[in-house]
């Protein structure tokens, strides 16, 4: 059987998940697409020379009969009204992170799946189908450091748009850490803190680039996570974990070591499309088997939600200087793997 997607959003993000899942993954087609900007989403499919609808509106890909599945690729604000529509129509919906602006708008979602009584979402935080995280946690859990103490961590983008403001270096780009170091350490955040060094001059001015974002987990592990999204040298995703025994650090992508012109290099990518390219194919593999399989296993909105209760909490942060608590109810047994 093949997947019929539907997708929603054909910016960056869209365009490369239209291409992964018509010319490199298996068992789905992209039957139909939607952006505000109607042209670019033409241009999109024309691109790779696809035959899907082209819709002015969203919803109208969501209620379309001939899809089968939502694939959820515009902007952050819009996430979550697209994924209540799907869940509405009983369609399986693969959204893009963050999965609302806010919890409150996390637990709205979570509420109609759990109305639904059968789980129809899944968030598009891949990391944790990235093969270097996969190896990291491998060697935790093996107990090869010991238990974890801390984690140093860094999200560098070389450059962001004018529009990016500070809110989104929580809301747009931390978020992809506040779920893959739930699911590392399995553990849960306690506190956090914020602090803003000295700002960088390629900073736009809605911008306070870099942050340091201070946790504290139940178990006591200390975690510092520096986003510095202008940091104009690369891609640069690290993960440091300090155990009682020895530390254990995420794999860099591999690059060819040159010996020239008298220095010894190794390239940085510069484009989060390159650095989790693999990992992508991956989580969208699963999204394809497992909605054809009327059981999604992937991260569910529970993980969205709870990535966004940690997200509201570090904005505030931001705003108070404070350490401030971060409260997670407990999870529904729906959500029991
Ligand atoms: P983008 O701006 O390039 O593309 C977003 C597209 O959505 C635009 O074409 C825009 O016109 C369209 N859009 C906005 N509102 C819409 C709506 N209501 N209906 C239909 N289309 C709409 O952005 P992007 O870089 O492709 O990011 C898209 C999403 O993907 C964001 O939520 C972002 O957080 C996420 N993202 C995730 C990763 C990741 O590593 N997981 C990487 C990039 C982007
Ligand atoms: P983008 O700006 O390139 O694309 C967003 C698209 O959404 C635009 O084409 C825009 O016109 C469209 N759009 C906005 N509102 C819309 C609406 N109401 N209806 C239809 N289309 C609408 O942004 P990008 O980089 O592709 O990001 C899109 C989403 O993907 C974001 O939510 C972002 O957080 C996420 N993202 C995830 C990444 C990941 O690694 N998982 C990486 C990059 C982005
Ligand atoms: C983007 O939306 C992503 O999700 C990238 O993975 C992240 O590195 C970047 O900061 C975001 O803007």
């Amino acid at each position: 059987m093949t997947l019929r997607l539907g997708v929603i959003g054909t910016g960056a993000i869209g365009q490369e998940h239209i291409r992964r899942c018509s010319k490199v993954l298996q068992g789905a087609e992209v039957v139909a697409v939607s952006d505000i900007n109607v042209e670019g989403a033409r241009a999109a499919i024309a691109k790779l020379g696809l035959n899907a609808e082209v819709y002015a509106d969203g919803h109208e890909v969501v209620k379309s009969g001939d899809v089968d599945a939502l694939l959820v690729t515009s902007w952050d604000p819009t996430h979550e009204e697209f994924t209540l529509a799907a869940i509405a129509a009983g369609k399986p919906v693969f959204c893009e992170k963050p999965l609302a602006m806010s919890a409150e708008g996390c637990r709205r979602i979570v509420d109609a799946e759990i109305k639904f009584g059968k789980r129809l979402v899944q968030v598009g935080f891949m990391r944790p189908y990235d093969a270097g995280y996969v190896a990291l946690k491998k060697v935790i859990t093996a107990g090869e450091i010991g238990e974890p103490l801390m984690l140093h961590c860094a999200h560098r983008n070389p450059t962001v748009p004018e529009n990016y403001t500070t809110d989104m270096a929580i809301t747009n780009t931390l978020i992809h850490e506040l779920d893959v170091l739930r699911w590392l350490t399995e553990d849960d955040y306690k506190s956090v803190q914020v602090v803003f060094p000295r700002t960088t001059s390629k900073a736009h001015a809605k911008l306070r680039d870099p942050q340091i974002v201070l946790f504290e987990t139940h178990k006591g592990i200390r975690i510092d996570v520096e986003i510095f999204v202008n940091c104009a040298y690369g891609y640069d995703i690290q993960c440091e974990v300090v155990g009682e025994t020895g530390i254990a650090k995420l794999p860099e992508p591999s690059s060819v070591l040159m010996r020239k012109e008298a220095k010894l290099s190794e390239t940085i990518l510069t484009d989060w499309k390159d650095r989790f390219i693999d990992a992508y194919d991956v989580e969208l593999q699963a999204f394809i088997n497992d909605a054809t399989a009327g059981q999604l296993k992937g991260p569910s909105a529970w993980d969205g939600y709870a990535a966004s209760v940690a997200a509201d909490a570090c904005i505030k942060a931001q705003n108070s200087g404070a350490i401030e608590p971060v409260e997670l109810p407990t999870r529904p047994t729906f959500y029991d793997k």
